[in-house]
């Protein structure tokens, strides 16, 4: 008996492998052309002769140099340059209380993700410890459908309409004249579009404090920034902001450290991040939300829908949800990292906009990127874009359709081709119903006119040296501005944040009483100090996921080596060897060791503590050593812990740096490390900060 031919699928879906390894089909080990057609020889054009003019008819070579020719598409207007990953997510508990999204019910689930994480100003080939934003976007492939939290590290923005945005970036941007500066805001036209706009203020102190310039983008914070909505099953509805806290805190770099770090490895950040991820110190992050009501919003002293405000933890507490870890690189850099396509118009059901005016526009405006980014309104068909769940639909065709759409029906409703997909009222996306009315206006609300207090508030809750740091962002940036009218202005600005943080930028600047005088329009409130908004105040004292660079030589103490490793490693720690060349050279009792780097390629700015140890018969190798002496000179200027054995005095002494100074100079010659250790918890020596800079 014939065998019943199975019915063909009225309708034909795609079920992504969004993110999952991408075979290419291959001719066993045999080079083929992109049709296919095995390569005789893929070293020499085809010519007249072995000296003669080349052919045209070079079918292979053409094909090859034209996908060459094509392999760049255009960089991200803004966030060129980022790294991403692959990672899941996983919820503590049910959130159904709040939110009714299916990957925030079941804690046994872990949602896959991809995360990126970007500067904004810089192209895709500037580098990475630039002072900047940092972007933090995640994509969700949830059962339900993707779900895109765009983000960033910093949790309110410059400005506080998306009509204002593309003023914003193309005042950050190099001048279109000159093409500079590039990945920095330290330039004339972008302190006078924000001295003009005095709601970027408290943006600014965000980016001119140390948040800019993280040490590792596994040690930044994450923020949502924008209200957004949580509906749960009732179809109630709460508003929340989103917030990524680090596993091993935030921590940063200092400002010249950071300008070292460009030139000895501008790829600092996304180095760290692959080095973790293939060493099985996968970087993790808690989601948590803080979650409020209309009635509660109607009693804070701003506007929630205002993106240039951040709800204090005082008022609104973080309620942790969930976390992310991210624990593959990508196989590819161009196919998942470039091409992923992040929106915050993907949502799920049980999450929605507010109606703040920034969040708004940028619903827009992310799809639109990508049509001329990517190219083509498939771009989800791409793997790292697909939607890991079934998805179909009757769009059809445009650039690049990868998919083959059967059946003769591309429309809905319909009686033929068996119906095909229909919607579902009940499992589908709705919107929350809100209520809106009102005139057609633009219009700014009264209740965003407040542009100073939150700057202050900001201010207020910073350490010292936190405050020191962000007097000397603004003095360096304000520095590099040629023109004297938008420094005088934006020292007005300054002055009615808090009088001591414009008097202590105009002295650095050396522009006493030279600020202009700038009324608000609302007065400036006088808020309490908020500790979560400080970095120093709440890190954790620990090393883990950090780096401690040892300088040493041939010849290094075995014991000592030894111990050092151990104390690092227990501690989560990695340490690295120094030394003057890569080559093979022994240690104390013999063995064989290689150097992680060689001294001029390694400066102590690429560590988070350092110990100086070589052996007393090789130390004259590095006594003539510029960089050896720059390697003692730059850790205490950027207030490392140092360590050090016997054998380094003569170095110590020729970089003028005193092995007692202070609580940071631990001497580890008897090879015990626990003084060390208990230092570089610290993260830096922050007194000594005043003695090696005043700005
Ligand atoms: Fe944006 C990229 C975050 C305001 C328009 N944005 C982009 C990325 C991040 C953010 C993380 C990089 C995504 C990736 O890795 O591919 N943007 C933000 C945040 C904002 C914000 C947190 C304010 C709270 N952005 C914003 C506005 C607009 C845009 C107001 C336009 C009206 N953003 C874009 C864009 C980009 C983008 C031009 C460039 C590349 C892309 O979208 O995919 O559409």
């Amino acid at each position: 008996m014939a065998k019943k031919a199975k019915a063909k699928p009225s309708f034909k879906t795609t079920t992504g492998n969004g993110g999952e390894p991408h075979q290419i089909a291959t001719d066993g080990d045999r080079l083929t052309t992109n049709q296919g057609v095995v390569v005789a020889d893929d070293q020499n054009t085809l010519t007249v002769g072995a000296r003669g003019p080349q052919l045209l008819e070079d079918h292979i070579l053409r094909e090859k140099i034209t996908h060459f020719d094509h392999e760049r598409i255009p960089e991200r207007v803004v966030h060129a340059r980022g790294y991403g990953a692959h990672g899941y997510f996983q919820c503590y508990k049910s959130a159904a209380k709040i939110c009714k999204a299916g990957f925030l019910q079941d804690p046994s689930v872990k949602t896959p993700v991809f995360c990126r994480i970007s500067t904004v100003a810089g192209s895709a080939g500037s580098r990475d410890t630039a002072r900047d934003v940092r972007g933090f976007a995640v994509k969700f492939y949830t059962e339900e459908g993707n779900y895109d939290l765009v983000g960033n590290n910093i949790p309110v923005f410059f400005i506080q309409d998306a009509i204002k945005f593309p003023d914003l970036i193309h005042s950050v941007k190099p001048a279109p004249d000159r093409d500079f500066p590039q990945a920095q805001s330290a330039h004339d036209t972008f302190w006078d579009f924000v001295s003009l706009n005095s709601e970027s203020m408290h943006m600014l102190m965000w980016v001119m404090s140390d948040r800019a310039i993280p040490r590792s983008l596994r040690m930044i914070e994450g923020f949502g920034v924008h209200t957004f909505r949580m509906i749960d099953k009732k179809g109630d509805s709460r508003f929340v902001k989103f917030h990524w806290r680090p596993k091993y805190g935030a921590f940063s770099q200092i400002w010249d450290e950071a300008v070292m770090v460009a030139g000895a490895d501008p790829d600092f950040h996304r180095r760290d991040m692959w080095n973790a991820i293939n060493a099985g110190d996968f970087p993790e992050w808690e989601l948590s939300v803080q979650v409020f009501t209309q009635e509660e919003a109607d009693q804070f002293d701003f506007d929630h829908l205002d993106p240039t405000k951040l709800i204090p933890e005082e008022i609104v507490p973080l309620t942790p949800i969930g976390k992310m870890v991210l624990d593959r690189n990508v196989d590819n850099f161009f196919a998942e990292t470039e091409q992923v396509a992040f929106c915050p118009s993907h949502l799920v059901p049980g999450i929605d906009f507010s109606n703040d005016p920034l969040l708004q526009g940028r619903l827009f405006s992310y799809l639109d990127t990508q049509l001329s980014r990517l190219g083509s309104p498939n771009f989800h068909q791409i793997p790292i874009n697909k939607p890991k769940c079934p998805f179909a639909n009757f769009q059809r065709d445009g650039h690049m359709q990868m998919d083959v759409p059967a059946g003769r029906v591309a429309n809905q409703p319909n009686s033929l081709d068996n119906g095909g997909p229909r919607e579902d009222p009940k499992s589908g996306f709705h919107s929350f119903p809100a209520e809106e009315s009102g005139a057609k206006v633009r219009l700014r609300p009264e209740s965003f006119a407040d542009h100073y207090t939150q700057a202050r508030l900001f201010w207020k809750s910073m350490t010292e040296p936190e405050k020191r740091h962000i007097v000397g962002g603004f003095s360096f940036e304000l520095g590099k501005c040629q023109e004297t009218h938008v420094r005088t202005r934006m020292l007005g600005h300054l002055n009615n944040i808090d009088r001591e943080l414009g008097t202590q930028v105009a002295d650095c600047l050396g522009m006493q009483g030279m600020a202009d005088d700038i009324t608000p329009v609302v007065p400036v409130g006088d808020p309490e100090p908020s500790k979560p908004l400080s970095q120093y105040a709440v890190a954790p004292k620990s090393i883990a996921g950090k780096k401690v660079g040892l300088l040493t030589t041939n010849g290094v103490d075995a014991k000592l080596l030894d111990a050092i490793r151990k104390a690092v490693e227990s501690e989560g720690a990695m340490m690295e060897v120094i030394a003057p060349k890569i080559g093979p050279m022994k240690s104390s009792d013999g063995q064989s060791l290689t150097p992680d780097h060689f001294l001029a390629g390694a400066p102590s700015p690429l560590f988070d503590a350092v110990i100086i140890a070589p052996a007393k018969s090789e130390v004259e190798t590095l006594l003539s050593q510029a960089a050896a002496i720059d390697w003692i000179r730059t850790a205490f200027a950027h207030l490392k812990v140092i360590g050090f054995n016997e054998a380094a005095a003569p170095l110590f002494e020729k970089a003028a740096v005193k092995t007692d100074a202070d609580d940071g100079m631990v001497d580890v010659s008897d090879g015990s490390l626990k003084a060390f250790v208990q230092q570089a918890k610290q993260h830096r020596v922050w007194d000594r900060e005043p003695t090696v800079r005043s700005c």
